[in-house]
């Protein structure tokens, strides 16, 4: 395995020289567990920890390396590898770090294109397809949806719920599926190309993992039935892993997330909605935020059976989901920044806990 295979761009590289990482040895992380990392380099693979100093320099857990990243290593024979440096992403798919107000939590780095796995046989939430349209478009992925499962839907539903989907999603590619017949692979592999990142998202249960096992032809990702009781996934990939088909193209296998929060999320949001974004421009207000404002054009859409109420629902909740991030993120700054006043102030004191500069 070469870099180019794992990966490796022009981008990459200009960071790799901007960051003056050269004296490294260069790898892509293809699986995390608990801060010890599974680094892929030519020809081979090691397994490394990040050193104390990138550590301490780290503002956030969005420093820290995640899968589908570049770093920069030093080898060594016996034992685990060092990781010194994050290079710089071109993309991160990332979400609200669950039960953390105002956290980051990165899903995958260095991603072309967002898999939005949804089995097409349960009753599938649009919402959180939009959803993660969002992420997507606020990443700057281009997000692709994949309808696994059509094996068990009636003849020509399949199409028909293509169509509704259509009518709200603002979406370019729409594929699907079956695991079990492997019906639809062929215009799915024709998407997948040599030396391109694809990150898999979705539920618990969606089939993930059984489609990438199915296109390297090796059970390499466990996977099980969903419950019975509920007829829920049982979530069972437990950590993000880095694979390679043997036509080149790169997956990364997630595992079925419960929240999935939007952050800083403005652009991902014009775009998933674009066509509120598009009636905006009509509203009286320069600043209306559509949510009852006298002369708003995206309510009066609404009302007149012109735009999807549940569409604008939906867009009225992740805009107070990000205004809601952005409100923590802000708080959670300004204690971080107090809290570094009061440890440099500390660490200015001499050993008896006085100011140095208080004494005569
Ligand atoms: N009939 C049918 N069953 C499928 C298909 N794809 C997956 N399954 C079944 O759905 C169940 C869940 O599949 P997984 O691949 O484990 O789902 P996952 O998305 O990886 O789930 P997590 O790892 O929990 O996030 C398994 O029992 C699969 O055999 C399909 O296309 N048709
Ligand atoms: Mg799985
Ligand atoms: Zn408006």
């Amino acid at each position: 395995m070469n870099l180019i295979e794992l990966g490796y761009n022009p981008y990459i590289e200009k960071q790799w020289i901007a960051q003056s990482l050269t004296l490294y040895v260069p790898g892509r992380v293809v699986a995390e567990h608990r801060e010890r990392y599974v680094v892929a380099i030519e020809n081979g693979e090691v397994e490394a920890e990040i050193t104390g100093n990138l550590r301490f320099t780290s503002r956030s857990r969005e420093d820290f390396p995640g899968v589908g990243d570049w770093v920069a290593l030093s080898l060594y024979d016996s034992g685990v590898s060092l990781i010194h440096a994050v290079v710089p992403r071109f993309s991160g798919i990332s979400r609200q770090a669950p039960g953390q107000q105002g956290g980051i939590q990165l899903i995958a780095a260095n991603v072309d294109y967002g898999l939005i796995v949804q089995a097409a046989d349960r009753d599938f939430n649009i919402n959180r397809i939009e959803r993660y349209l969002t992420i997507c478009h606020t990443a700057g992925v281009e997000p692709v949806l994949i309808f696994t499962k059509t094996d068990l839907l009636l003849p020509g539903l399949q199409e028909e719920m293509i169509r509704n989907v259509r009518t709200r999603l603002n979406i370019r590619e729409i594929l699907a599926v079956s695991n079990l017949t492997t019906e639809g692979y062929e215009s799915l592999t024709a998407f997948l190309m040599k030396g391109k990142t694809y990150c898999l998202l979705g539920s618990s249960g969606a089939g993930k993992s059984t489609l990438v096992n199915n296109l390297t032809g090796k059970h390499l990702m466990k996977t099980s039935e969903i419950s019975t009781s509920t007829g829920k996934g049982k979530h069972t990939t437990s950590h993000r892993e880095l694979i390679l088909l043997d036509n080149g193209a790169i997956l990364i296998d997630n595992p079925g997330m419960r929240e999935i929060g939007v952050t800083d999320a403005s652009d991902g949001i014009e775009v998933t909605f674009d066509r509120i974004a598009g009636l905006a421009g009509d509203c009286r207000f320069k600043d209306c935020s559509h949510s009852g404002e006298a002369g708003c054009a995206v309510t009066r859409a609404v009302e007149q059976g012109l735009l999807d109420s549940n569409h604008y629902a939906n867009y009225l909740r992740i805009q107070r989901e990000k205004s809601y991030f952005e409100t923590s993120q802000a708080e959670r700054k300004r204690k971080e920044k107090m809290f570094g006043k009061i440890l440099k102030q500390y660490n200015k004191m001499d050993v008896k806990g006085r100011d140095p500069k208080s004494m005569d």
